[in-house]
């Protein structure tokens, strides 16, 4: 992890920045590309943009494990990295002690796992496993405007060639995704590391308010349609939606942009995004149903107009038992641990047998510069990883 520490600093906002195709996610692709050739992988980047590193020829079966490189904005070191290194340092245990595995073992990094730069989250999974079509995926535009088919087409892919991939899908016998713990039950559970049993529904949705943008000094307000305000009292709605338990239903507005932005200006539009869970479907849809009447109704008060988009959803996620069980047994019985964040683990999970590992993260926050993992606790994740693949590639 030390290696690129400094790759993707956010200068300005702290933490890290590293969004599929930009310069910074870019110098990760190279970083993964050495690490891994230097311990004698042969590295492939499939038609998605994900990235392969193959002990043994690429075959039906093979185990497969790794996680993502990119980050949210201004996330933390260990959201995703944390998992392709284990990988990497576990395989390169395993080599060196002249383990003889009888599959192919691949580590594997998914691009825009976050949807930080295009909006949906595990675009490269999605798009491996066809859960999302190649068309949607290439429209997609990041803030700049620019279109994932642009990206990518400048990061050296053909667009005319995403979409799912059954070859690289038929590849994987087994897919193990280790990962920072994105909360604080291991240590409420006093346990370096935690079996995962599955992945609360989520989704994201897109609410577009739009007023008539005016002066701040010379529009009286009973004149205006400020779509500030509708939007405002939906963040509220969001709060008022949510439960106050670690795992009730939770709503988050976590990125708001009025248009044009400036301070003396009332904005024309303002768009607000919607990330809602719960540990239910229904909680969920509840939830988010709630919440975009309250928006509707504050945008008629205000003489406004609002659009309602969901961007992505992902359904609720129970790993394989057989797998998780025997990950459990090899273990010494580790924790089993829920959790509220996505994975590509979860989108892999709807087409072969997946199993998560969780190691201790002492400040139980993520998706900020606050995240941490301790070194013998990330080497306690590399132990476990190099025993699984010892075990299922056997
Ligand atoms: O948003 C999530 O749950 C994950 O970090 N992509
Ligand atoms: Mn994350
Ligand atoms: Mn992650
Ligand atoms: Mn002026």
């Amino acid at each position: 992890m030390a290696e690129i520490a400094a790759i993707g600093a956010d200068r300005t906002r702290g933490g890290y920045s590293r969004h599929v195709f930009d310069p910074a996610e870019r110098e990760l692709r190279e970083w993964f590309t050495t690490s891994a050739e230097r311990i004698g992988l042969d590295v492939d980047v499939d038609r998605n943009g994900n990235i392969w590193a193959w002990w043994g020829a690429p075959a039906d079966g093979a185990v497969v494990t790794g996680s993502h490189l990119d980050s949210v904005p201004g996330g933390g070191a260990f959201d995703g990295p944390l998992g392709v290194a284990s990988a990497l340092a576990a395989v390169r245990r395993l080599r060196g002690e002249g383990c003889q595995p009888r599959k192919s073992i691949a580590v594997v990094a998914f691009a825009e796992e976050e949807g930080g730069r295009f909006g949906v989250p595990c675009l490269g999974s999605r798009l491996l496993t066809g859960a999302i079509s190649p068309e949607r995926a290439l429209t997609l535009t990041d803030t700049d405007g620019t279109t994932f088919a642009d990206a990518a087409t400048k990061a050296g892919f053909d667009p005319g060639r995403f979409g799912k991939d059954d070859v690289a899908l038929s590849r994987i016998g087994t897919f193990v995704e280790l990962h920072v713990e994105q909360g604080r039950g291991l240590i409420d559970a006093g346990s370096p590391i935690a079996v995962g049993t599955g992945i609360d529904p989520h989704g994201r949705w897109r609410l577009s308010f739009t007023g008539r943008g005016d002066h701040a000094g010379t529009a009286a307000v009973a004149d205006r349609n400020d779509p500030m305000i509708p939007a405002a009292r939906t963040v509220l709605a969001a709060r008022a939606a949510a439960g106050h338990g670690p795992r009730d239903t939770r709503a988050t507005v976590g990125k708001l942009v009025p248009v044009p932005g400036g301070t003396n200006v009332i904005p024309a539009r303002v768009d607000l995004w919607l990330d809602s869970r719960a540990t239910a479907t229904e909680a969920t849809r509840e939830a988010v149903t709630a919440i975009t009447d309250a928006a509707r109704a504050a945008a008629n008060d205000e003489g406004c107009h609002v659009e309602v988009t969901e961007e992505s959803w992902s359904g609720p996620v129970s790993f394989d038992a057989r797998l998780r069980d025997r990950l459990r047994t090899m273990l010494n019985e580790p924790p089993l641990l829920p959790t509220g964040a996505g994975h590509d683990a979860g989108v892999l999970a709807a087409h072969v047998p997946t199993a998560m590992l969780y190691v201790r993260n002492p400040t139980g926050i993520s998706h900020s510069p606050a995240e941490h993992a301790e070194d013998d606790d990330c080497e306690a994740g590399v132990d476990a990883l190099a025993e699984v693949l010892r075990e299922v590639s056997l």
